[in-house]
């Protein structure tokens, strides 16, 4: 099928030197395809202590249409990912990974989910179809994963089965909407603009999608901790009325 519209691919990065050329060169090939009208890939640097924003911009001077942002500091993947989205130009906004566990073909399934059903968001998933999982993350980060979505679950009374993948859709209005109410910086944005997407009213698919562990993960065990209390700090948010529907 032809597409005509515009897309955005957000990869937040943190000291991604070694694993962010690989990805670029997977999605330029993809986007070679010609699918889309306009494509950007946008690369928001997170305070990298590495080479990772000048990779990226090397790219960019050899003809890929790779943007790079900058955060003033280490600020964590939900402030980089909200940076990214509001700065992006596209009608639809692809939040990837720097690893590209979800390898980027996947993009096909989201895309062609939304086009067919009247819904804003959709995520991938690494929970409907266990089968579709390669390699696996370690035990400890799976129970941990498991340990989280149950909590997530009981907290906010979201009904989703896999917050945490990172490779998720958004139409451009429906990004707008939900990360500029988010408040979270670090690992719990995922669940928290899920939950305020629901919270407007928003429909969000779950898509059964391909994902293989990449070694070299940036998650520490004390930041993977800290995620249950953003779970807290979204309830209590909302308790509090910060995610008001109105105005953002
Ligand atoms: N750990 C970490 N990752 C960040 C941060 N900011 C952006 N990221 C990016 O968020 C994504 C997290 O993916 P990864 O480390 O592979 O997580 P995992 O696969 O769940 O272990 C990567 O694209 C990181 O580069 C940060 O402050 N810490
Ligand atoms: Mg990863």
């Amino acid at each position: 099928m032809l597409l005509t519209r515009s897309l955005s691919i957000i990869i937040p990065a943190y000291n991604e030197e070694v694993r962010l050329p690989d990805t670029l060169l997977k999605i330029t090939n993809y986007l070679a395809q010609g699918n889309w009208l306009f494509t950007e890939i946008v690369v928001v640097d997170d305070g990298s202590r590495d080479r990772t924003a000048e990779v990226a911009e090397s790219y960019a001077r050899d003809g890929c249409p790779v943007r790079v942002l900058r955060n003033p500091g280490n600020r964590g993947k939900g402030y980089s990912v909200r940076h990214g989205m509001l700065e992006a130009k596209g009608e639809w906004l692809l939040l990837t990974d720097a690893d590209l566990s979800t390898p980027i073909e996947e993009l096909d399934k989201l895309w062609r989910a939304l086009e067919n059903e009247p819904a804003e968001i959709a995520i991938g998933s690494r929970a409907i179809d266990r089968s579709l999982i390669g390699v696996h993350q370690p035990a400890f980060r799976e129970k941990a994963g498991q340990l989280f979505n149950w909590t997530m679950r009981r907290l906010l009374r979201l009904n989703i089965r896999d917050t945490q993948c990172g490779f998720k859709l958004f139409r451009a209005d429906a990004a707008r909407e939900v990360f500029t109410r988010q408040k979270l910086d670090r690992f719990g944005f995922d669940a928290e603009v899920l939950f305020i997407a629901r919270k407007l009213g928003g429909s969000i698919l779950e898509i059964p999608v391909r994902w293989n562990n990449v070694e070299g993960s940036k998650v520490s065990l004390l930041s993977g901790a800290t995620s249950f209390l953003d779970l807290l700090r979204v309830r209590l948010n909302d308790l509090r009325g910060i995610y008001h529907t109105d105005e953002p």
